[in-house]
């Protein structure tokens, strides 16, 4: 206990004297768990992904197509808004700009309305899901995502407060325009910088 909380200070200041710790946040060593409403069950035969709006084509993968899709390795912090911070973070899965390869986006798109089961919603610049570091996770160190993390896919975008990283993703919806998701229509911030503390909205 005592120690747990030594080591805890201690890596807390390595991450603050790096510059990657956001003000006003703590570092955790365990990972909490934080949703609203209940986990969904999978059903890997009837599980989708959809894509709609601002492309030339909607797709749709069914679970098989999804998970043999290209994966790769990303290792990134995470912090949410409730002020807690994961470091070094191994996450595996299909990069957001992988995925893309099989859309054509329209022009106009530069909002992306992010989907999940039980209506959970997120929006998310374009930009920010093109990033090198933005991934469907399938896989968190080395293990399937456990059910209440997000099984059997999340949506990771390390660069802004977690509430953007979606559980249990369905679905995008390319927009011409910013509109808020879930959390950003009760209260939070419309984009959601850590290093900002851009919790709640203006
Ligand atoms: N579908 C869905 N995704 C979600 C949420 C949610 O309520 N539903 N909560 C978000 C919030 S606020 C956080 S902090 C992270 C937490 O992820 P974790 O439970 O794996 O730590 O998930 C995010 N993704
Ligand atoms: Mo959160």
């Amino acid at each position: 206990m005592f120690e747990d909380l030594t080591e805890r200070k201690r890596q807390e200041r390595l991450m603050r004297e790096a510059g990657r710790l956001p003000p006003n946040q703590a570092l955790t060593l365990k990972w909490p768990v934080l949703h609203v409403g209940s986990v969904p069950r999978f059903d890997p035969q009837t599980w989708d992904f959809k894509v709609s709006g601002l492309v030339d084509q909607r797709l749709r993968l069914t679970w098989d197509e999804f998970s043999h899709l290209p994966m790769t390795q990303v290792t990134a912090d995470m912090h949410c808004v409730t002020r807690w911070s994961r470091f070094d973070v191994r996450w595996e899965g299909v990069l957001f700009s992988d995925l893309l390869k099989l859309i054509r986006v329209r022009p106009a798109a530069t909002h992306v309305m992010v989907e999940a089961e039980h209506g959970y919603t997120s929006n998310v610049p374009l930009a920010d899901l093109l990033r090198p570091t933005t991934l469907f996770a399938l896989k968190h160190h080395g293990e399937p995502l456990s059910a209440d993390h997000g099984y059997p896919l999340r949506l990771v975008v390390p660069n802004l407060y977690a509430w953007k990283s979606v559980k249990w993703v369905r679905g995008l919806e390319f927009m011409d325009h910013d509109e808020p998701g879930f959390w950003e229509q009760n209260g939070y911030n419309l984009y959601g910088d850590p290093f900002k503390e851009e919790r709640f909205s203006g």
